[in-house]
């Protein structure tokens, strides 16, 4: 059977990822494409454990490093458990979030070097990378402004400045820049049917090239 799809959607806060998902997630299915939606930090049992602390806002003081090894602990738990076997039976991984999100958050928002990442990387994942990224990018002040009206209580990360959601962003549209092949940016400053076009043409393209 042919190897599945791996495809990931990121983004900072308030950019429509939950949205957009449901969005993919219906594309993919009305194209008759085996479907699996997973998220991380989760996933699995374990990582889903390790999302409740990792998001928990009343977590006393997280290190950083502790921080990442958690995400990598949650992610190693993930890629052999549910999204290699869920590639090699050929299904069209979607998942809200990955890697890119570490090298954002903890690498761009935390400070994190790079390259202790990229060891993490290696380990955990060895060549595995995702087929697509999908990037909602937006204006930070526009995103967190969309994040609060929403009525959930703001998460530990959630709580963060403004600054470490600039360097977030920053780190992402890096990511993009140095991997043009597999990122699609969309503009998500833009209204729902015209982020929703910019989605279902990456889509509709690596369908395509996979017919
Ligand atoms: N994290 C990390 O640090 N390191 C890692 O390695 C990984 C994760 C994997 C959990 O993420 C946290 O873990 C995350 C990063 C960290 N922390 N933060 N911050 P999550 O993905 O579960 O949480 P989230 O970032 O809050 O994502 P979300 O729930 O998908 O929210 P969203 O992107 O804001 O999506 P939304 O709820 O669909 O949209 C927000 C609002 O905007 C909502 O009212 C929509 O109706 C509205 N919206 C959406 N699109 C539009 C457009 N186009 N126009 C106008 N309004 C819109």
């Amino acid at each position: 059977m042919a190897r599945g799809f791996f495809l990931t959607l990121e983004g900072g806060e308030g950019a429509g990822k939950s949205t957009n998902l449901r969005f993919v997630q219906s594309c993919l299915e009305a194209a008759g494409k085996p479907v699996l939606m997973t998220r991380e930090p989760g996933g699995t049992a374990l990582g889903e454990a390790l999302r409740a602390v990792l998001l928990d806002a009343n977590q006393s003081p997280v290190d950083p490093l502790a921080e990442l090894l958690m995400m990598f602990a949650a992610r190693a738990q993930h890629v052999e458990d549910v999204i290699k076997p869920a590639l090699a039976e050929g299904y069209w991984v979607v998942c809200d979030r990955f890697t890119d999100a570490t090298y954002a958050y903890q690498g761009g928002g935390r400070g994190l070097p790079r390259d202790t990442i990229a060891t993490l990387e290696t380990m955990v994942q060895g060549d595995l990378r995702p087929d697509l990224t999908i990037l909602l990018d937006l204006p930070v002040a526009v995103g967190m402004q969309r994040a609060g009206a929403r009525d959930a209580a703001p998460d530990r990360i959630e709580q963060e400045s403004q600054d470490f959601f600039e360097r977030v962003r920053a780190a992402y549209r890096e990511r993009a820049q140095q991997f043009p092949q597999r990122y699609c940016v969309v503009d998500a400053s833009q209204d729902l049917p015209a982020v929703q076009s910019g989605i279902r043409a990456a889509l509709e393209t690596v369908m395509a090239k996979r017919s």
